[in-house]
Formats: structure tokens, sequence, C-alpha cells
């Protein structure tokens, strides 16, 4: 190995990234044809599997012009030179993606995957060494050891600090659960109404609801097949939920867009009375590096059913008619980034057909971050945490106060 250092990035000139199959474009820095030297860049073909990339080590000059020819053995894979900002998927199939680039001062630039592959994707790694033109090896031009914050860089890749959990507050996001690992969420949300009512004492008296009794929900989640996850809540009223979700489009690609598929079943006493079944789609887009939003279009079935939980609710509000069973809602979410490690996040549930007593579910959060295990604080017009429940709808005049504890096993 080398010492190669290079201090701050940018030492490349990164001038195009072309994703896809079929023509090259041309690289904006060969300029018009003719310019340039005339000098055609180095073709460096590299082969992606799991869970290497192969050659592992390149070793360009300074100043050459580089062509990585980059193509997938197996799966889709992503790849990333986090000193550099390229971040590219490559597709599964063989298509071979371009990274074109006119290297720098010399340097040590660590590759990494930064699209999860399977279970050995954290050891897919790789090094492009930029050696001073010329010499036959790469030899140090000073400084030593790694280049500064390199491994945080690396880390940064394995938790995404925009969609750091698979829930906003109760909604889905598309956070993929790597295969064979699992997750585990606690979500808790006091019955007491922090505006109280007749038969509760004094706010404060009863430490914002705390003292009160509370719906608490335990899942678990294991990650079954890359993109794939299957989980199973359970809420100590006795409902239980069982789901399964498939990832479509991956929210850190390129274009920061995001697509689950979820199905589950839910019912109640353990599971063997009033099933509802739903249908998911969970849409998800970054805004820049500081919120993930979310629309996710959703039909669940059998609403109509007792377990509802928000203590208000009025039967009156019900209509007889059995075609309210059904409902079509849109859960709309974000989790706006606002400190490194702190979120505001907020829910609306609209349901636009079947059965609409009680309120649209209202819900927001600050979430507090550490790694990739969250704690959030939340306040909703609701006590739901599943689809059945949020397509019950909540209370029009109380406001509840929860929280979610979510912790990864990987
Ligand atoms: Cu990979």
């Amino acid at each position: 190995m080398t010492d190669v250092v290079m201090r701050g990035g940018g030492a490349l000139a990164v001038a195009a990234v072309v994703l896809g199959c079929g023509a090259w474009s041309t690289p904006a820095w060969a300029g018009a044809p003719g310019e340039g030297g005339g000098q055609e860049p180095r073709a460096i073909e590299v082969v992606a599997s799991q869970f290497a990339f192969t050659p592992s080590e390149i070793e360009v000059s300074v100043g050459e012009s580089v062509r990585l020819l980059i193509q997938s053995d197996d799966v889709g894979h992503g790849v990333a030179i986090p000193s550099l900002g390229v971040d590219a998927t490559i597709p599964p199939g063989g298509d071979p993606i371009t990274i074109d680039f006119v290297a720098g001062e010399p340097g040590r630039h660590p590759i990494v995957c930064s699209l999860f592959c399977g279970d050995g994707h954290d050891r897919m790694t790789g090094m492009l060494t930029v050696v001073a033109a010329g010499e036959g090896g790469a030899r140090p031009t000073g400084g030593g050891g790694q280049p500064p914050g390199e491994p945080d860089r690396v880390a940064d890749l394995a938790v995404d600090v925009l969609e750091p959990d698979f829930n906003v507050i109760a909604l889905p996001t598309t956070l993929r659960l790597p295969r064979n690992k699992f997750a585990f969420r606690l979500t808790h949300r006091f019955s007491r109404p922090i505006n109280g009512g007749v038969t509760y004492g004094n706010l404060l008296e009863d430490f914002f609801g705390f003292d009160s009794p509370a719906l608490i929900g335990l899942e678990f989640r294991y990650g079954l097949l890359p993109g794939t996850q299957v989980g199973v809540y359970r809420g100590n009223t006795k409902n239980i939920q069982i789901f399964s979700r498939q990832n479509i489009l991956w929210q850190r690609g390129p274009r920061g867009i995001g697509l689950d598929a979820q199905v589950s079943v839910e019912g109640l006493d353990n599971l063997r009375e009033e099933y509802s079944g739903s249908v998911a789609a969970i849409l998800s887009k970054r805004l820049g590096g500081w919120a993930s939003v979310y629309a996710e279009p959703t039909w669940v079935g059998n609403v109509d059913k007792p377990g509802r939980l928000h203590p208000s609710f009025d039967p009156d509000d019900l209509d007889d008619d059995d075609d309210d069973d059904n409902v079509f809602m849109v859960g709309l979410g974000t989790r706006l980034r606002v400190r490194p490690t702190v979120y505001l996040l907020g829910e609306y549930v609209p349901r636009l057909t079947g059965f609409d007593a009680g309120a649209h579910h209202l819900s927001f959060g600050i979430e507090k971050r550490a790694g990739g295990h969250t704690f959030q604080l939340n306040f909703s017009n609701s006590l739901g945490t599943t689809p059945a429940q949020l397509a019950q709808g909540g209370s029009k005049d109380d406001w509840f106060i929860g929280f979610n504890i979510a912790r990864k096993f990987f």
C-alpha cells in the first residue's frame, strides 16, 4: 500500500458521470474534437460482484484522462467515491456505466458500494490511487496515514441520514433492511388526551399523560432477501399486524426517488378475528440534504370494525352503509433534518373514499438519532399505528402524546 495522501476533496475533476446503456456521451473534459491534446481516455474495466470490485485497486497518473467502465456481474450495485462526490448505481444485467474524469493531484480515494447488495455489502470496497505522473508505481508524495475523515465518510454511507428509520411516525418509509438482519421498534401512545376531560385531573399532576395507561406496540422486522423485509407488530390490545415490504426503487440512488410496495394483514384477538388487509405503494423523494417526503396511496379493507383507538369516537358518526367498509387513503409524511441528528416529522393521512368517521390521522414529532437508532416524541390526534387504525381515523378534539423507539441490529 502507498502513503500517497491527498488533503481535501476535489483533486480529481469528475467531468462526467454517465448512467445507463447505449452510446457514450461526450465527456465534458474532452472538449471539442481535436482539443485537449487529442488524448484518448484510458479505459479501465471494473466488474462489480457480490462482494468485490475487480480490480479493487485502481491506479492512475496525475493529468491522465480516465474512463471507468463498470458493470455488474450479478445484482445491482452502487459505486461511490465519496471524496470525489461520485455516486452512481450499476444496474444488474451487465450493462456498463461510465465514469469519466481527469486525474488531479496525487491521492487516495476509497471506493465503496453505495447500493445495498447483500450480506457482504459492507466489505465491498476498493481504492482509487492517483500517482504523480511518470511514477512507475505509487510512491509516497508526502503526508502520512489515512486521509482525514475517511472512515467517517464510509460509515456515513451505511446510515442514510435522510431516511434513518423504517417509519416516519406511523407511516412506513422506503428504508431497506439488510438481508438476515433485524430491527426492533417500540411504539407507545399515552391514552390520556393532552387536553384532558372530566375523567382526568390536572395535566401537570398527570405528568402530561405519562401516568395514564398506554397503548404499546412491539415490532420485529427481518430482512428476508435484498430489498425484501417482513415483520410482525403486536399491540397490547392484542391486535397483530403481519407485513411484507418490497423495495422497487432505492431512495439513495442518483434520482433520489424511492418506491416500495407493502402488503399487510392485521386482526384483533391475536389475529383470530376482524381481519383487515392493506396494500400500499410507498413513494419517497429526498429534497436536497435536509428532507425526505412521502406519498403513500393505500387501500385498506374491513375498516368499520371494533378496536378503534380514539376514545372520543362517536358511533353516531357512522353511516349505516356497508359500502363504507373499505378505505382508500393517501399517507403524506415528511422528515426534516433540522440538525445533523435531529428531525422534525409530520404526517397527514386523508381518507379519500370509504369509511370516514372521526378526523383524518394527523401527527407531529421530533426525533433524535444516535447512529441508526432513533428516539421520537410525537403528538397525534389518534392512537393508531397500523394501516387499519389510521384508516379508522382520529379524534376530532383530542391530542395524545406518544413516543417511538427504533433499534437496528446491524
Ligand atoms: Cu455491492
